[in-house]
This record gives C-alpha cells, sequence and structure tokens, in this order.
C-alpha cells in the first residue's frame, strides 16, 4: 500500500507532461494517417504529418505551468480531455463530410442537414482506444503531490522545443506549398501540411481578422474586380433572346445528381418526366456542382449573382448585409418582373429570409404560407406533391412575368418516404442510403410533373421558361461504394468527381431539344439564363459564362481549388486525364492553377470587402 503511494506521488510532473506530449502526438499522428484518409503523394507529406502536431503540441501542453510556475493539475487535466476531444469531434466530422470543420459553420449548424441524427452511426467500438490513456494521465496526475514546482530550465527547454517545431514546420509546409496560406480553402492540403491543431488556430484568426477586410476596401479593390472579370466575354448564341418577355420558374431539385437521368434501376427509370422532358429542352449533361459548406443556399447564390460561394460557412448565413446585383433586381429593371421563392421549410433556415430581401425578391412562402401537417410531411418538411400543388395557388396571384424559384426538399439525406408515395421499388446495393436515393428522386420527379401540370390547367406553360437543376450532390463520399455498385463503377478519382456532375435543364416551350455536352458549373447558369432572355448589358462583376458557348479549355472551379477541364482533372493536388483515369504528364494543369487561384481570391475579395457597395447599383 505504502509503495503505491509513493510510486504515484514521486511521479515527476516533468515526465507527465512530455508522456502526455508524446501519447497527444501518437494519437494524432494515429488519427490522421488513419482516420482522415488524407491523399498521400510523397514522403515529404508523411514527414509533415509526423512532425507538425509536435510543436503546437508542446506550447499548448505549456500552459499547465506558465502561470504559477508550478505544475497546474487543473490545467493539465483539462487539456488533455480537450484536446482527445477536439481530435475526435474532428474525426467525426470528417467521417460525415470528409472536410475539417471551420469557424463560420459552427455558426450555422443548425442547417447542416444530416449530422444530428446519424452521429451515433458515426462511431465506432474502437473509438474507445482514443480515451483509454485519459484515465492513466489523469489518475497519474491527480495522485501526485498537490504543489510541485517544476525546474525552470525544464520549462524554458519545453517552450523553447514547441516554438522551434511550430516555426520549423510551418517553414517546411511552406517550403513543401508555397500557396499554401493564399489557398487555405484546400482545406486537407492546410491539415496534411501544419496538422490539426495549428489549422484550428489559423481558422480561428481568419474568422477573427475577416471583418477587417471590409473596413480596409476601398474603391479602387472594386474598379480592380470589375476589369478582371470585364475580360471575359461570351459569344452570342443563336438562342439569345428566345425567351424574352417570358415568366422565368427555377426548380431547385434537392440533392440530385446527374447519374439519375436515363438511368432505370430494377427495369424502371428513376425520371421518367425529366427524361421525357429532355426531349424537348436544353440539357446540359455536364455541369459540376460547385457548391461549397452553404449547400443549397450556395447553388442560389450561385444562380442569382454568378459568383463563388465562400470557402467556409454561406454566404447566406455569413454576408447577408452586402450589397448584390442579383438577379432578381436585374430581372425588375430589365423587364419589370416580380420576383418569388417558395419553399416549404422554415423562413430562418439557412437565414433565407434576410438574404433574399438583400438579393431583391419581393416575397417569400415559406412554411408559414403552407399547410403543412402530418400527413403531408416528411424528414424536412412539406412533401414536394402538396408543396408544388400548393403553390400553383400562389402563382396563379402573381404579378407578371415573374421570376420565381421552387426550392424541393422531398430528396433529402437520409432519404425518407412514405410507402403511398414509393413509385418504384429501392435499389439493392449494399449501401441503404443509396438504395432509399433512387425512389425519393423517383417521388421528386412526380411532383415536378405536377408542376408542369398545374402551369398547364393555369394557362400559363407556354409564356414561361422553365430552368431545372440539382442543387448539389446527393449520396456524400461516404456512401460513394453504393454508388458505384449501382452504376458498375470502379472506384477512382476521375469517377468520383464525374459523380458531382447535376443536370440542368432549361424547357422553353416550342423550341427543340438539344444535348449540350460542354462542361460548365453552376456559376454559368445565370448568364445562360439572362443571354436567353435578351438581357445583355449587365456588368456587375460575375464569374459565370453562357453554358450554350462556354469555352471548353475555361476550367469549372470548385471551392477546394479543384477544377475540370474538357480533358482534365485536378483533384487533391493531382492532375488527372479524365478519358484513360491515368495521372497526367507533370505541369500539366499547372496553366491552370494560377487561373483558379486568381479567381477564387477575386470572388472572395468582392464578399469579404462588399465590393459592390462601391458601384452605382
Ligand atoms: C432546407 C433545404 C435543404 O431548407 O434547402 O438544405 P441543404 O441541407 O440541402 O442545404
Ligand atoms: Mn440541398
Amino acid at each position: 500500500m505504502k509503495k503505491r503511494k509513493k510510486i504515484y506521488t514521486s511521479m515527476n510532473p516533468q515526465k507527465l507532461v512530455i508522456i502526455a506530449a508524446i501519447i497527444l502526438w501518437l494519437k494524432t499522428v494515429i488519427v490522421s494517417l488513419i482516420g482522415f484518409s488524407f491523399h498521400i503523394q510523397s514522403a515529404a507529406d508523411i514527414l509533415l504529418i509526423l512532425l507538425n502536431p509536435i510543436g503546437s503540441l508542446c506550447l499548448i501542453l505549456s500552459a499547465c505551468f506558465l502561470f504559477r510556475k508550478r505544475f497546474n493539475k487543473t490545467i493539465f487535466i483539462l487539456i488533455n480531455v480537450l484536446i482527445t476531444g477536439l481530435l475526435y469531434a474532428d474525426l467525426l466530422y470528417y467521417r460525415f463530410y470528409t472536410d475539417f470543420v471551420t469557424v463560420p459553420i459552427l455558426f450555422q449548424f443548425k442547417n447542416v442537414g444530416g449530422l444530428g441524427p446519424s452521429t451515433l452511426e458515426l462511431m465506432s467500438f474502437w473509438d474507445l482506444l482514443l480515451f483509454a490513456d485519459l484515465f492513466v494521465i489523469i489518475l497519474l496526475a491527480l495522485k501526485g503531490n498537490k504543489t510541485v514546482s517544476i525546474q525552470k530550465s525544464f520549462m524554458k527547454k519545453f517552450v523553447l522545443t514547441g516554438i522551434g517545431l511550430f516555426v520549423i514546420t510551418a517553414g517546411l509546409a511552406l517550403l513543401k506549398s508555397p500557396y499554401l496560406f493564399s489557398t487555405a480553402y484546400d482545406r486537407e492540403q492546410m491539415v496534411k501540411s501544419i496538422g490539426p491543431f495549428n489549422y484550428h488556430l489559423f481558422d480561428i484568426s481568419y474568422a477573427a481578422f475577416s471583418p477587417l477586410k471590409k473596413v480596409l476596401a476601398t474603391e479602387t479593390d472594386t474598379i480592380a474586380a470589375v476589369s478582371y472579370t470585364e475580360a471575359k466575354e461570351d459569344k452570342e448564341t443563336t438562342a439569345e433572346g428566345i425567351a424574352k418577355g417570358k415568366n422565368v420558374v427555377l426548380i431547385s431539385m434537392e440533392s440530385t445528381q446527374n447519374f439519375v437521368i436515363n438511368q432505370k434501376v430494377n427495369g424502371e427509370e428513376i425520371t421518367p418526366f425529366l427524361n421525357n422532358l429532355i426531349e424537348n429542352s436544353y440539357y446540359f449533361n455536364s455541369i459540376y456542382d460547385q457548391t461549397a459548406q452553404g449547400k443549397t443556399s450556395d447553388s442560389e447564390f450561385m444562380i442569382d449573382t454568378s459568383l463563388y460561394p465562400l470557402p467556409s460557412g454561406s454566404v447566406f448565413v455569413r454576408k447577408p448585409s452586402n450589397v448584390f446585383n442579383a438577379l432578381p433586381k436585374i430581372l425588375k429593371e430589365n423587364g419589370h418582373y416580380y420576383s418569388a421563392v417558395l419553399h416549404g421549410n422554415d423562413a430562418t433556415f439557412w437565414n433565407r429570409e434576410n438574404m433574399y430581401a438583400e438579393l431583391g425578391y419581393d416575397r417569400f412562402f415559406s412554411k408559414a404560407d403552407y399547410e403543412v401537417n402530418e400527413e403531408n410531411s416528411v424528414n424536412y418538411g412539406l412533401k414536394d406533391i402538396p408543396f408544388f400543388e400548393q403553390s400553383a395557388d400562389y402563382i396563379a396571384e402573381l404579378p407578371q412575368p415573374f421570376y420565381t424559384r421552387f426550392i424541393t426538399l422531398t430528396n433529402h439525406f437520409p432519404f425518407l418516404l412514405d410507402e403511398e408515395d414509393q413509385y418504384i421499388a429501392e435499389a439493392a446495393t449494399t449501401q441503404d442510403v443509396v438504395n432509399r436515393y433512387v425512389t425519393t428522386v423517383r417521388y421528386q420527379d412526380e411532383a415536378i410533373k405536377v408542376l408542369f401540370d398545374r402551369f398547364k390547367e393555369m394557362g400559363l406553360y407556354e409564356n414561361t421558361v422553365f430552368v431545372l437543376y440539382g442543387d448539389h450532390y446527393g449520396i456524400s463520399e461516404k456512401y460513394e461504394d453504393g454508388l458505384l455498385e449501382l452504376l458498375n463503377l470502379e472506384p477512382s478519382p476521375v469517377n468520383h468527381v464525374e459523380l458531382q456532375k447535376v443536370p440542368v435543364i432549361i424547357h422553353v416551350p416550342g423550341q427543340e431539344g438539344e444535348v449540350f455536352s460542354n462542361i460548365g458549373g453552376e456559376v454559368d447558369i445565370r448568364p445562360t439564363l439572362l443571354s436567353l432572355l435578351g438581357i445583355t448589358n449587365v456588368d456587375t462583376p460575375s464569374f459565370g459564362h453562357n453554358l450554350m458557348s462556354r469555352d471548353p479549355d475555361q476550367p469549372v472551379i470548385f471551392r477546394d481549388g479543384s477544377f475540370v477541364t474538357e480533358k482534365f482533372i485536378y483533384i487533391n493536388n493531382v492532375c488527372y486525364e479524365k478519358d484513360s483515369g491515368n495521372e497526367a504528364k507533370e505541369g500539366t494543369c499547372e496553366p491552370y492553377l494560377e487561373k483558379v487561384r486568381d479567381e477564387l481570391n477575386m470572388s472572395d475579395e468582392i464578399l469579404n470587402g462588399d465590393l459592390l457597395r462601391f458601384l452605382d447599383l
């Protein structure tokens, strides 16, 4: 008994701090190498992953003896618990989103669909191992003497080692990726290079200083943005002005990926109505999802402004008081359009009520405007068929011409459906999420048919142009194996990117159908629509191109800095040939990279500096 006491009380706090640093370092390295599934390209990547947590861990642990020059057990235990907790939270978040959390996303958690109900599903029994050391560390710390002073020389060495390693690893990371901090939107590269703790530190400082960008922005920055975006000019197309003066109906198809078009499951079409509609529509089959953490709201933002979304958080949530020159405003000035959004969810979701007012919408029909009850709801709320049925009554009353966006909801993760709404049988892959997905897409297809029927009944169909688009992916990377199984595809980086395509269908009644296989993105929808409406005099900074005449060598840019051209795909900092799926010759993607950086940084400057406020809008 006496002996045991001696062991515990004699545990030297210096040793304890070193042991804790080693254990926390090991845990961080294991989570980084196994949990985060980083794309390791070279030995330098491994070296950085091994080195980068040590410096910051030493510095964080120094807090337990810095203040009172003696070992502070409470702070020591707290640090161990917090670091392990942070690591585990990062791991769970990564398992669901294949991404790293950012400060802005913490403020929009109520809008982050999907994580809540499935947190348990993300956990594994083996995760307990991550916490196993805590019991021993806490016990050892508590059993020691009440106040133990620490040698001054040890403290000095420990802190200096921390600072030294911190600086060295940051330097090595910069040596390996010179654009590391100017492309901080590539979060995988950030965490891989500077480690999870430094990444969080960087992210917090970035968020703290970001309001300064607006204060410091001047009219000169706006002039630079205008001249940058003015440099691009779209070729005129034969379709210019064919929808002039018509009502505009946008249908945001929740989580709808392009693979569902003309795809059969168990011998049945997933989207029979859309497949039919495409025959008499402009169908763009190579449009990539460019949304980021703002999901649906990012797609809405791109369509209304033709700017890129923010690298972290939703523009709707973060910049609702910026000045924009969005479609509602443009269409009001160029054709006296009345504008409205219709959506069966709460008006506060994605901060829509505030953002829509800023974008210039005349009316927002939200959940409060619909009859929503248990029978006509599923998952997030009102089912798509009653949503379109009830919406038709509102549409009948709108002044014409109108610009309206319908936002569907039923085909949202985790893809739940009542039996009576199931028009086709579930698929039979090993991923239930994928199996259910095809049935909810099929239901949405039926709902869109209802809207078209109503427009015909109301006599509005002939005089309306319909733009249907998938807002973003539905099957995330976590469930992609089921999708590959369904489509008989091999897992590969190129197949992953190709699955991020969303359908874009523009239906102008009376026009013959045409399939466009030109690559493009959601940011390109606005200039395409404006051209069809014959509105070509908009000169506010924007990044989109007309999809009907888009230069195929112009990259389609994603928010993490990856991109696609006609022939190449650049993802996880590797350039692939689209056709063969092989890595391209070294340097092939280099010429595009500067353009990608410039474009994303310019868009961010416009948003962070609120640059459009200096224009005469
Ligand atoms: C919620 C709906 C879904 O109103 O737009 O949002 P999402 O999770 O897809 O961004
Ligand atoms: Mn969505």
